[in-house]
This record gives C-alpha cells, structure tokens and sequence, in this order.
C-alpha cells in the first residue's frame, strides 16, 4: 500500500534524512521517498503490519506534522 502524504516542513537534505530515517524504522514500511521540491513524503507499507495513522504519529514525533 502506498501513502503520499503532505508535510510542508521539509525544506533541505537535512529534514528529508530525518523523515526518511524515522519512517523507515517503522515495522512494516517498505519504502520511504521525501522531497524538499514536492513537500511530499511517500511510504510503501504492509497494511497487515502498520497503517497510515501509525505514519503520521512517526512524523509529528519528529517534528514534522503531516498537514
Ligand atoms: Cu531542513
């Protein structure tokens, strides 16, 4: 399952390893793909092992909120 999800704060290389990091450690993400350009963060995951909320909850933790 894909999720493309608008994080307005992403703005240099820094922020997208730092969101890429802290998502991919999530159990069940199989792919992470962020863009300072797009402000855009895309998530592969298994749904049967972590969902979109989960994702979300990653991202406000490290500071950058989804919108
Ligand atoms: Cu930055």
């Amino acid at each position: 399952m894909l999720a493309t999800l608008k994080v307005p704060r992403i703005h240099c290389d820094g922020c997208v390893n730092t969101v890429t990091n802290a998502v991919r450690k999530l159990p069940g993400v199989t792919a992470v793909e962020a863009s300072e350009v797009t402000k855009e963060v895309k998530v592969q995951f298994d749904p049967a092992q972590v969902n979109e909320q989960k994702i979300r909850a990653t991202l406000n933790l490290v500071g950058y909120p989804p919108a």
